[in-house]
C-alpha cells in the first residue's frame, strides 16, 4: 500500500502537462487501474483482512484523487500564467498615426462644376470609358475617313486577327455619353457628362488620360443666347466673380453648327493670372448648336428639336482656379503634391458654403 502511495504521488508530482496527468490517473484510479485491481483482490481475503484492507484502499484512492485534482489546478494556473506573460498589451503606448488622405483637385472641381450645373437643372449622365467607334465617332458626325478622326490620337483596343467586329476605342471625349443619354430618354434633355477621356498625347499640357465635362441642352427653342447665359452663370459661380465676361469666337467642330470657342476675361499682373478683370482673354471651352446629323443619329428629330452643347477640360479649369502650375503632376500620385493641392474631406469648398477654400 505504501509502495503504491509513493509511486503515484511521485508520478503526480513529476508530470508537467495535462495529458501526462491523465495517463497517471488512468493507471492509478481508472477502471482498469492498479487500485481497481487491488480492490478485486479483496474478495479473496478473510473478512478480518478485508476490514483493514478495504478502508485503507479507499483512503488511498481518495488521497490520489485529491493529489490529481490539486495538480490539475496547478497545471491550469501555470498555463494561464504563461499566456498572461506572453499575451500582454501595453495600453499606455501612443496610438498609431492614422494618415489622413485628401480629395484630389480633379474630384473637388468635378463636384463643384456638377453642383453649379445641377442648380441650373442639368442631370449628371455617365457612360463606358471603352466605347465602340459608332458612339465615339460616327454618331458625332465624324465618319470613318474624316480627317477629324486622326486629330483625336485615338487609342484602339487590341483585336485578334479575323475578329471583324467594329473597333473599340478608349473614348476620346465624353460626347458618347450624351448620345446614349438622348437614345435613352429622348428630348427634351438637359445633362452634363463628367469623366475620364483618353488621347495618345503626352507633353507639358497633355496627358494620355484627362478629364472633361460636357453639357447638352435640347428643347423646342434653345439657342446660342441660352448657351451664353448658362456659361456666364457657370463661370461667375465657379470663379466666384460676379458678371464675368465671355467672348465667343467662331470655330468649327464636326458635332456642332454653328460652333464657338469661348474665352473668359483675364489679365496678367506681375506674372500672376487674374480671372474676371483686365483686357486679356483666356480660352476655356468649346461649344455650339448640336449638329442636326448628331441629333438624328441619337434618335432625336432635328426638325422638332434643337439645342446647345459644350465641352471643357476639368484639369485645366482646376489649374486655373487653384493656381496649379503643372498638369502632369495631377496623375503622378506624389503624396507631397496631393497633400499640398488636395482638399480636406471635412473642409471642402461647396456651393452652399460659397465655394471658397
Ligand atoms: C453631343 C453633341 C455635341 C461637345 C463639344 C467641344 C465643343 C469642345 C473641347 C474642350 C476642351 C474638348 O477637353 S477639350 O479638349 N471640347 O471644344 N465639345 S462642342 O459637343 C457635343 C457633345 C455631345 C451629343
Amino acid at each position: 500500500m505504501d509502495d503504491l502511495r509513493q509511486k503515484y504521488l511521485e508520478a503526480v508530482a513529476s508530470v508537467t502537462d495535462e495529458a501526462a496527468l491523465e495517463d497517471v490517473r488512468l493507471a492509478a484510479v481508472g477502471k482498469k487501474g492498479e487500485i481497481a485491481l487491488k480492490m478485486r483482490e479483496l474478495g479473496k481475503m478473510t473478512p478480518e483482512e478485508r476490514q483493514v484492507a478495504g478502508p485503507a484502499l479507499n483512503a488511498l484512492k481518495d488521497e490520489i484523487n485529491s493529489a490529481l485534482a490539486a495538480k490539475k489546478e496547478a497545471l491550469a494556473d501555470a498555463a494561464l500564467d504563461a499566456r498572461l506573460s506572453e499575451e500582454w498589451l501595453d495600453v499606455t503606448l501612443p496610438a498609431r498615426g492614422r494618415p489622413q488622405g485628401t480629395i484630389h483637385p480633379v474630384s473637388q472641381v468635378t463636384e463643384e462644376v456638377v453642383a453649379i450645373f445641377a442648380d441650373m437643372g442639368f442631370a449628371v449622365a455617365e457612360g463606358p470609358q471603352i466605347e465602340n467607334d459608332f458612339y465615339n465617332f460616327d454618331a458625332l458626325n465624324i465618319p470613318p475617313h474624316h480627317p477629324a478622326r486622326q486629330e483625336f490620337d485615338t487609342f484602339y483596343m487590341h483585336r485578334d486577327e479575323g475578329d471583324n467586329r467594329p473597333p473599340h476605342v478608349l473614348r476620346t471625349h465624353t460626347s458618347p455619353v450624351q448620345i446614349r443619354a438622348m437614345e435613352k430618354t429622348g428630348a427634351p434633355i438637359r445633362v452634363i457628362a463628367p469623366g475620364r477621356v483618353y488621347r495618345s498625347d503626352y507633353d507639358q499640357t497633355h496627358t494620355p488620360m484627362f478629364h472633361q465635362i460636357e453639357g447638352l441642352a435640347i428643347g423646342k427653342d434653345i439657342s446660342m443666347a441660352n448657351l451664353k447665359w448658362v456659361l456666364e452663370e457657370f463661370f461667375s459661380a465657379f470663379f466666384e466673380i460676379d458678371g464675368i465676361k465671355t467672348r465667343f469666337r467662331a470655330s468649327h467642330f464636326p458635332f456642332t453648327e454653328p460652333s464657338a470657342e469661348v474665352d473668359i476675361q483675364c489679365s496678367w499682373v506681375d506674372g500672376q493670372l487674374r480671372i474676371g478683370e483686365g483686357d486679356g482673354w483666356m480660352e476655356v471651352l468649346g461649344s455650339g448648336m448640336v449638329h442636326p446629323k448628331v441629333l438624328e443619329a441619337a434618335g432625336v428629330d432635328p426638325e422638332a428639336w434643337q439645342g446647345f452643347a459644350f465641352g471643357m477640360g476639368i484639369d485645366r479649369i482646376a489649374m486655373l482656379k487653384y493656381g496649379i502650375p503643372d498638369l502632369r503632376a495631377f496623375f503622378e500620385s506624389d503624396l507631397r503634391w496631393l497633400r499640398h493641392y488636395g482638399f480636406s474631406a471635412l473642409d471642402m469648398p461647396t456651393l452652399a458654403g460659397g465655394l471658397s477654400r
